[in-house]
């Protein structure tokens, strides 16, 4: 039996009121005319959709996302967890370098990590300065305090960066999307002790929390050059690759996230963003775990800059 023909929605088939808007012009052709929201008040009883087949809509997201899944397959960068460093990283590398394909992998539905509040379920979100220079970047507004700035909601500027990334062309966010290792290749020479970090495991969230309780279900891969791991402190899924790093003998031992001290740990974590291994950078608060800095609790301006250090970081193996 052959399918049904795909119905094509045409202006004709879409609200009376679109029809009735059509305008037309001089030369007689029919110019569509867009609808609009003022168009449909007081006409609601006539209201209807275009109609559409529910394959047309599973066509429209499936295509998208195995095309996206088939072109990142080789990346340039894998950035791991879309939190505010993980984002931040995005936005500076993908702005200044939009010819690389970079691969965002988020274990969670919603990105955005721990940026949607500013601390201990408050809204407001503090950037100490210079981090202010960053946000007047993203277009982040800001109330000045002096040393330190106010971003009225955290969501405020997590969506506006998150917007920002996800508008960029070069950029693919795969969120419910969990690394759970690392593609490796032996380090010069064939030493398979200096391992160099080659692209990244990838599973779907919920596939890779019941492992254990369900029969094998292999991965999927990604091949990169340069991963950026910014996955967060230590936590059901966090500091990840520097965990990794640890179980395959790549590095001793991790130093463990210290005590609060936002001064120290904010200058120390944006300082040391860098490549812990050949072929992977660590930002942000899986950092912490690496070299045993201290967390600065609840301000943010560390993983934004960490976020650009790390960007530049991974420039510097594209510019070499
Ligand atoms: O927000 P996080 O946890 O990490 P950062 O480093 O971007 O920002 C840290 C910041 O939110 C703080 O912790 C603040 C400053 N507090 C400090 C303190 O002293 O308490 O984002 C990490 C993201 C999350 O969205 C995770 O879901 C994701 O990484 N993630 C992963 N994604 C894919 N694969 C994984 N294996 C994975 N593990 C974590």
């Amino acid at each position: 039996m052959s399918p049904p023909a795909a119905i094509s929605p045409t202006l004709a088939t879409a609200t009376p009121v679109a029809a009735a808007k059509q305008a037309s012009h001089d030369d007689g052709a029919v110019q569509k005319h867009e609808v609009s929201v003022a168009d449909m008040h007081g006409n609601w009883d006539a209201f209807r959709f275009a109609p559409i087949r529910e394959s047309q809509v599973s066509r429209a997201m499936t295509r998208r996302y195995f095309a996206d899944l088939d072109a990142h397959a080789e990346s340039d960068v894998v950035i791991v967890g879309a939190g505010s460093c993980g984002l931040s990283t995005a936005y500076v590398l993908a702005r200044r370098r939009p010819d690389l394909r970079i691969a965002i992998v988020e274990a969670s539905v919603s990105p955005g990590g721990g940026a949607w509040l500013g601390g201990q379920l408050f809204s407001a979100m503090v950037m100490r300065k210079p981090a202010d220079a960053f946000l007047r970047e993203v277009g982040v507004p800001y109330e000045d305090e002096g040393a330190y700035v106010v971003v009225k909601h955290a969501a405020l500027f997590t969506s506006t960066l998150l917007s920002k990334v996800l508008l960029m062309p070069n950029v693919k966010l795969f969120n419910a999307t969990c690394v759970e290792d690392l593609i490796t290749r032996p380090g010069e020479d064939g030493d398979e002790e200096g391992i160099r970090v080659a692209g990244v495991v990838t599973n779907w969230t919920l596939v890779s929390m019941h492992h254990d309780d369900q029969s094998c279900m292999d991965p999927n891969t990604i091949n990169a050059p340069i991963v950026i791991s910014t996955t967060g402190h230590d936590g059901p899924m966090g500091a990840f690759c520097v965990k990794r790093l640890v179980s395959m003998q790549r590095i001793e031992k991790l130093g463990g996230m210290r005590g609060l001290d936002m001064n120290a740990a904010e200058d120390a974590i944006v300082k040391n963003t860098r490549e812990i291994v050949p072929g992977l950078i660590v930002g942000g608060m899986e950092l912490s775990e690496v070299d045993g800095a201290n967390r600065m609790g609840p301000t943010f301006g560390a993983m934004a800059l960490s976020g650009v250090k790390a960007a530049e970081e991974a420039l510097k193996v594209f510019e070499l």
